[in-house]
């Protein structure tokens, strides 16, 4: 991996640091603050972590030092990292905070990435873990079982589980590599892709049983009802994979599940298998996206907004 080697000079340099992740934090910029913490940590420095967020969940928190977010220990930084950002909005409010910082360094593996750090460390590869392995691997800063699992996860998650075409011969190198440390790889892969309430397994039952094909087989929708989040009590931010059963069906080009998240609004999450760019889909309702990957709310009612869909999507068969 080629890295841009004045970020070496910078984390020589740096002191006392302040870790940014992004807003909606996910494994991969929450494993990689929390490892390059420690590996901060082993080489003398301080750090704290911050990110623009409510809560962290619960399913992250067999990472360790994860629940130290926004926790400041020090009271003066020399040095702010940016880390899985492409842009200095993804910090959030905290892109105020980074500005005011004297060293400003982003590390980010997004090709959209728009270098608003003072030293820019992007490259095109799996994971921002990934990155941060081959830096301290360059400086000779071994990672420890902690780190190790920490890393393990950023490109775990950002790779789905080593399924995605960002799945690397290096990525998983990378990964040879972490697992000597022993981490708990069971443990890791349960809370990454596995781990689900009971509320969560009954409000599947309901959409799968609300699932419908449309367009000769093409299209598949399924709904869920904000009354059906209560009865499961699960909040309508809860619903992450259901969608995946819609296009995991043979035949099926476009799979979408639409959430009620207010009284006549839905949100909706549109998977393709790459024959339908997905975006094009959700822009025409004034969303956006990935070509396989993307979402939008609608206003209506649920049978409107079904048909809605299923009028749009047509268009793309
Ligand atoms: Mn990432």
């Amino acid at each position: 991996m080629k890295i841009n080697s004045k970020i070496f000079d910078a984390l020589h340099n740096a002191k006392n640091v302040a870790i940014f992740c992004h807003i909606r934090p996910d494994a991969d910029s929450l494993g990689s603050s929390c490892a390059l913490k420690m590996y901060l940590e082993k080489m003398g420095k301080a750090a704290d972590m911050y990110c623009d967020a409510d809560d962290i969940s619960i399913n992250y928190n067999f990472i360790k030092n994860v629940n130290k977010f926004n926790n400041p220990i020090l009271r003066e930084y020399d040095t702010a990292i940016a880390l899985d950002c492409a842009d200095l909005g993804r910090l959030g409010k905290y892109g105020v905070m980074y500005n005011q910082i004297e060293n400003r360094i982003n590390i980010d593996h997004h090709i959209t990435n728009d270098n608003f750090g003072m030293v820019n460390c992007v490259v095109n590869c799996s994971s921002t873990g990934e990155i941060l392995y081959n830096i301290f691997k360059a400086i000779k800063v071994k990672p420890d079982r902690e780190i190790a699992m920490a890393l393990y996860a950023a490109i775990a998650s950002d790779t789905g589980c080593f399924q995605h075409s960002n799945t690397t011969s290096d990525a998983h190198k990378v990964v040879g590599q972490l697992l000597r440390y022993k981490f708990d790889l069971n443990k890791a892969n349960y809370f990454l892709f596995k781990r689900r309430s009971y509320g969560q397994v009954m409000l599947m039952q309901t959409a799968l049983k609300n699932l419908k094909l449309y367009l000769d087989g093409k299209l598949a929708i399924m709904f869920l009802k904000s009354t059906n989040f209560k009865e499961c009590n699960v909040s309508n931010n809860e619903s992450f994979g259901l969608v995946d059963y819609c296009v995991n069906i043979e035949k099926v080009e476009v799979g979408i599940l639409i959430s009620e998240i207010k009284p006549n609004l839905y949100a909706v999450s549109v998977r393709g298998k790459g024959n339908v760019d997905c975006s094009k889909l959700t822009g025409m309702f004034g969303g956006g996206g990935h070509a396989n990957a993307a979402g939008c709310n609608i206003f209506g009612t649920c049978n409107s907004v079904i048909n809605k869909l299923i009028r749009a999507t047509r268009k793309f068969l």
